[in-house]
């Protein structure tokens, strides 16, 4: 008898527990989420991951929408999410400027944006909530560090002579564009005076992009030494241009990229590609881990990093087995 007076408290408050849980979890939330398009691995990869953590939430339901590259598009898209009383919208900015309105708007009808991936320009950034995924300043830093240490390691930079660097930039406008190229450049100003960056074009984060404009690159010059490619996708592009002009790529022309997905991976392994800087698109698990605190009323923190690593042709095939994307 003495023992159930002790239990029984123990499992009234568990049955508050569950009912509590029980009733939290069948209030459904709408989640609006504007997707930028299907431009590289990384952004399939990233779609797959936020629709299906949302997809398999019971508690969650999901209107997606893809603008195809297109801004206006997006504008559309938060406007319809607006209207329709979502109850929290998921968005990547795909250029940081121009969401100053809509974003006014959606905060006028309380209903919160976090940002996934490329977020807005700063002077919009008190309209939405907060902005879940990678540093990108400091994902440039890493490509310029991680080509610093094999140069020297390769006996190719005296710190003298020039290094003659190409650049292939992600869409013009956007985040990781602009971020990768302030890291890189960050470096090289404050430790690599004799690099020169003698060529830096957009190719738009695809591989046919990256292909041609790295075609036109060995077209107008001989000289090239080194490519560093805002997204693998591109780099996997210009892999293709610079064996198409009879070099060899990782060989002749040194190439560092960003992302690290699977395509990137198979590169090294093939000694084609020499570095990627990982960037990971599975924002899917934390997205929806934000969602359930906004609806039990935490306030979510401002900025929600992801960890990331470094990946080369000394440690690619280990690690490839076990990635996800
Ligand atoms: O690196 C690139 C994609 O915004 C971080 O967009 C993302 C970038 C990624 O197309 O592959």
């Amino acid at each position: 008898m003495k023992k159930l007076v002790r239990v029984l408290p123990v499992l009234l408050l568990a049955v508050l527990i569950v009912t509590a849980g029980v009733s939290a979890a069948t209030k459904v939330w709408t989640v609006g989420f504007s997707q930028i398009g299907a431009e590289s691995e990384w952004r399939n990869a990233n779609t797959f991951s936020v629709c299906n953590s949302i997809g398999d939430d019971p508690t969650l339901v999901l209107v997606f929408s893809d603008a195809q590259q297109k801004q206006e598009n997006q504008i559309k898209a938060v406007r319809s999410f607006i209207a329709r009383k979502v109850n929290v919208i998921l968005f990547t900015a795909l250029v940081e400027t121009g969401y100053g309105p809509v974003l006014t708007e959606a905060k006028k009808a309380k209903i919160p944006v976090v940002m996934i991936d490329r977020d807005v320009a700063k002077e919009d950034r008190g309209l939405r909530l907060t902005i879940m995924g990678s540093d990108f300043v400091e994902e440039g830093r890493k490509a310029a560090k991680w080509l610093a240490d094999y140069l020297k390691n390769q006996s190719i930079d005296d710190g003298n002579k020039p290094v003659n660097i190409v650049e292939l930039q992600g869409t013009t406008g956007s985040a990781p564009a602009i971020e990768r190229k302030t890291g890189f450049e960050e470096i090289m100003k404050a430790s690599h005076a004799n690099w020169k960056i003698t060529r830096s074009q957009t190719g738009n984060f695809t591989r046919a992009e990256g292909k041609a404009v790295m075609e036109a690159f060995l077209k107008a010059d001989k000289t090239i030494q080194v490519l560093y490619a805002h997204n693998d996708d591109m780099a996997i592009g210009a892999i293709q241009a610079i064996k198409e002009a009879g070099l060899k790529p990782g060989k002749d022309i040194i190439i560092v990229s960003v992302d690290a997905v699977k395509g990137a991976f198979v590169a090294m392994m093939a000694g084609e590609l020499n570095c990627s800087i990982e960037c990971s698109p599975l924002l899917g698990p934390q997205a929806v881990q934000a969602i359930h605190d906004l609806r039990a009323g935490k306030k979510l923190p401002a900025k929600i990093n992801t960890i990331e690593g470094i990946f080369d042709q000394t440690n690619a095939a280990t690690a490839f087995p076990t990635r996800q994307y």
